[in-house]
């Protein structure tokens, strides 16, 4: 761990590269072949992915931001004083500006797989809001994670910040395992913020994965990209295609990498048959409407306690709280 200053701590709890050879050769291994999204964030993806954000087809994150610019206040209300926000996946941290500027909470941990981006994020908020106690955590917060000592802080209640329809890359089942977690860590009195993608017509949503400059399809690729120069795989990039489509019957996109021929790849000594027309599955991007969700919510154990829509029901940010 290393300090700089009181008001802002780094703890570093990242696995090393094992886990990534290990989760590659698992989801390669497969009947049908897969690779984990949490992996598309190194430095090269995480650009990419701000890329993506800004891009006119990918609506999510413009639409997040603006519901949070217009309800920002009302949600700082709604959570109430001296809380200690917890935000998993922070990312570049423009929603969180958002909030942090609205709610005065008294600690922010961002936990993050992406080490540089997390860095440079959280230094940035904890030289901007001198106030609050920022207590960063480069973890995956798919997996058990202790956090920091929160005891010293003065914090009233724990709020889980989990922006970004991030959860949507879960399964149904897989959700509802994690926002028991999730409420576990909030624990009694306190409370989770998150925000989903709301269900829409077919056509939005696959546009919004298959923008015209093809940022997702760079995106998508840089994930082999990064298994090449970090695991000493040999994937011919030029052998793969970018396939994101809406899957209606599981209310998700799925982004595929599809081989264009028969290929062998090797990786740690073992050898991958990629047959043409095969497809690695590299990301499911669950849509929920506001009563899907919330009932979804209700099953983890959380109480739904308040939703906010942006006026094109585009997106919905969900309020839950923990009874107690
Ligand atoms: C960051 C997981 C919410 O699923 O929309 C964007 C990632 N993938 N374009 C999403 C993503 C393709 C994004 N999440």
């Amino acid at each position: 761990m290393n300090q700089r200053g009181p008001r802002f701590a780094f703890h570093d709890r990242l696995p090393d590269a094992g886990s990534f050879l290990g989760d590659v050769l698992a989801g390669l291994s497969r009947p049908r072949k897969e690779l984990p999204p949490k992996y598309f964030y190194d430095e090269r993806g995480s650009e990419l992915f701000e890329a993506i954000c800004e891009a006119p087809e990918y609506y999510l994150t413009r639409a997040e931001t603006a519901l949070m610019v217009a309800r920002a206040g009302e949600m700082a209300r709604r959570l109430g004083p001296r809380c200690a926000v917890i935000e998993y996946g922070s990312g570049s941290g423009r929603k969180t500006r958002i909030l942090v500027r609205a709610l005065k909470p008294v600690a922010y941990i961002p936990i993050d797989i992406a080490r540089e981006q997390l860095q440079a994020t959280a230094a940035g908020l904890a030289s901007e809001f001198p106030g609050v106690a920022v207590m960063a955590v480069c973890a995956d917060y798919s997996r058990p994670l202790a956090l920091p000592e929160l005891a010293g802080s003065g914090a009233r209640r724990r709020i889980i910040y989990f922006p970004g329809s991030t959860i949507g890359n879960l399964s149904v089942p897989e959700a509802a395992v994690f926002l028991a977690n999730a409420r576990r860590l909030a624990g009694a009195g306190g409370g989770m913020l998150v925000g989903v993608d709301l269900k829409k017509d077919a056509a939005r949503l696959n546009t919004a994965y298959n923008d015209a400059r093809g940022i997702t399809a760079e995106f998508n690729l840089n994930l082999l990209r990064r298994v090449n120069r970090e695991l000493g795989a040999n994937f011919d990039l030029s052998a793969f295609r970018h396939h994101a489509f809406y899957n209606a019957a599981h209310s998700r996109i799925e982004m595929h990498l599809l081989s264009l021929k028969d290929q062998r790849v090797r990786i740690d000594g073992r050898t991958f048959h990629i047959r043409a027309g095969e497809s690695i599955h590299t990301e499911n991007s669950c849509k929920y409407s506001v009563d899907e969700f919330r009932r979804l919510a209700g099953s983890a154990g959380f109480e739904p306690a308040a939703c906010w829509t942006d006026p094109e029901k585009l997106f919905a940010v969900h309020y839950l709280t923990v009874p107690g």
